[in-house]
């Protein structure tokens, strides 16, 4: 049971304590697993304050200063500044931060640029894309023609000849970079230059670096593209929810897109949210945060490749990596469930030209933000690192994986979720 600081049983307990009970559990999980889903962090205690208010209460349909409700002067602040900050994280003509999810950020842009049946050139699911580019069980797919490039069978890098190849012969209407699962830096600016050669539009998807982009550690793709979408809980640490960035010359089309387009109305308390993220990314110890979260890929993905296993590409540039599990005979679905066990949490993850379906998978997909901002660095990530290749030579020793276990427990008992550099505990009230 939780109890506040006098002593009074908290009102979730008390309404609802089934509820109570499941989050105290994934609280629990949290604190005492290790983290390392690419997509995943934890947010701070600001962004949970401004999520849990009031401000979920409040109907907003329109935009600030233009509403089709009464009562919005402070949901209007909110998302002012959450427009404002967005801007200036970005260097952005424009925002929209209504965007309920990422998929719901991609889809106002297809609304926006495209009608049903038009190309888009995206990069295939398989080669480290994403579903909402294309995926024919997607509404993407559903709806338009989808053109699929991926990455070069030597290097599993982008493969540039090819998009252009594609682009020149499908004449696509809207060329899309931005992966889930690529860990190579991407050349916006090569990507801008094959658009305007064949005259589509250019979307950038940057939910997985848009933390390192805020930093200045990825290239942005803010000057090259005309639509830039993001979700807003990866590597930027906010909020779950999204976000679209584009043209001062989209603006207007973008947001009747938005709502009544495809949304109604705004979470206004994710916007609040969303708001305390950008400020708390615009901070310069955002930037040092963004730093460690590379220093901390380049050490598991070199400890990995020391033990054995072939990361994919080589290495990485980002937040994330994957790893050939199936080239020491372990498949991506083995490996997930045989570090879950040792609480070490990742997900498989289809490799470039992968012999597995991708229910089972060749790899795995590791990413450092979450832990990072736990303040793990480079010591534990060779701890971390030799642990998962422990784990991966021992998947059918449940003993040896409960040992791992104790081990896992007694790391991140030393590094708490609130009380570390990157996440200042909040002071007493
Ligand atoms: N599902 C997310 C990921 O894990 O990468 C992308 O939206």
């Amino acid at each position: 049971m939780s109890f506040n600081r006098s002593g009074r049983l908290l009102p979730l307990e008390e309404v609802d304590p089934e509820i109570a009970r499941a989050i105290e559990n994934e609280t629990e999980r949290q604190a005492r697993t290790l983290e390392l889903i690419a997509s995943e962090n934890f947010v701070s205690e600001a962004v949970l304050e401004a999520m849990g208010s009031v401000m979920t209460n409040k109907y907003a349909e329109g935009l600030p200063g233009k509403r089709y409700y009464g009562g919005c002067e402070f949901v209007d602040v909110a998302e002012t500044l959450a427009i404002e900050r967005a801007k200036a994280l970005f260097q952005a003509e424009h925002a929209n931060v209504q965007a309920h999810s990422g998929s719901q950020a991609n889809q106002s842009v297809y609304m926006t640029v495209l009608k049903p049946g038009d190309t888009i050139l995206g990069m295939s699911l398989a080669h480290g894309g994403h579903l909402t580019h294309g995926h024919p069980l997607n509404l993407s797919g559903k709806l338009y023609k989808i053109v699929s490039y991926g990455v070069r069978r030597d290097t599993e890098t982008v493969d540039y000849d090819e998009v252009e190849k594609l682009a020149t012969e499908h004449r696509p209407k809207l060329i899309l970079a931005g992966a889930s699962a690529y860990p190579r830096l991407l050349d916006f600016e090569r990507f801008a230059a094959i658009a305007r050669k064949c005259s589509a539009t250019f979307m950038v998807d940057m939910a997985h670096i848009a933390g390192l982009v805020a930093a200045g550690l990825h290239p942005s793709p803010i000057p090259h593209a005309d639509f830039v979408t993001t979700t807003t809980h990866k590597t930027l640490r906010g909020p779950r929810g999204g976000a679209v960035f584009c043209k001062a010359q989209f603006a207007k089309e973008l947001d009747k897109v938005t709502f009544p387009g495809i949304q109604g109305g705004p979470l206004m308390h994710i916007i609040a949210a969303k708001a305390v993220c950008f400020l708390e990314a615009l901070r310069p110890e955002f930037k040092e945060y963004q730093k460690q979260i590379l220093a901390n890929a380049k050490t598991l993905a070199e400890t990995l490749a020391d033990a054995g296993f072939r990361v994919v590409s080589g290495g990485t540039d980002t937040h994330l990596m994957l790893v050939d599990v199936f080239s020491r005979k372990v498949t991506g679905k083995q490996a997930q469930a045989c570090l879950e066990q040792a609480g070490i949490t990742v997900n498989k993850n289809a490799i470039p030209f992968d012999v597995n379906p991708p229910a089972v998978a060749s790899g795995i997909r590791i990413g450092t933000p979450a832990v990072t901002t736990r303040g793990m660095e480079e010591a534990e990530m060779r701890q971390i690192g030799g642990w998962i290749a422990e784990a991966l030579n021992n998947v059918e020793n449940a003993p040896a994986l409960r040992q791992l276990r104790d081990q896992v427990f007694d790391l991140t008992a030393r590094f708490p979720l609130y009380e570390n550099r990157f996440h200042p505990v909040a002071q007493e009230r």
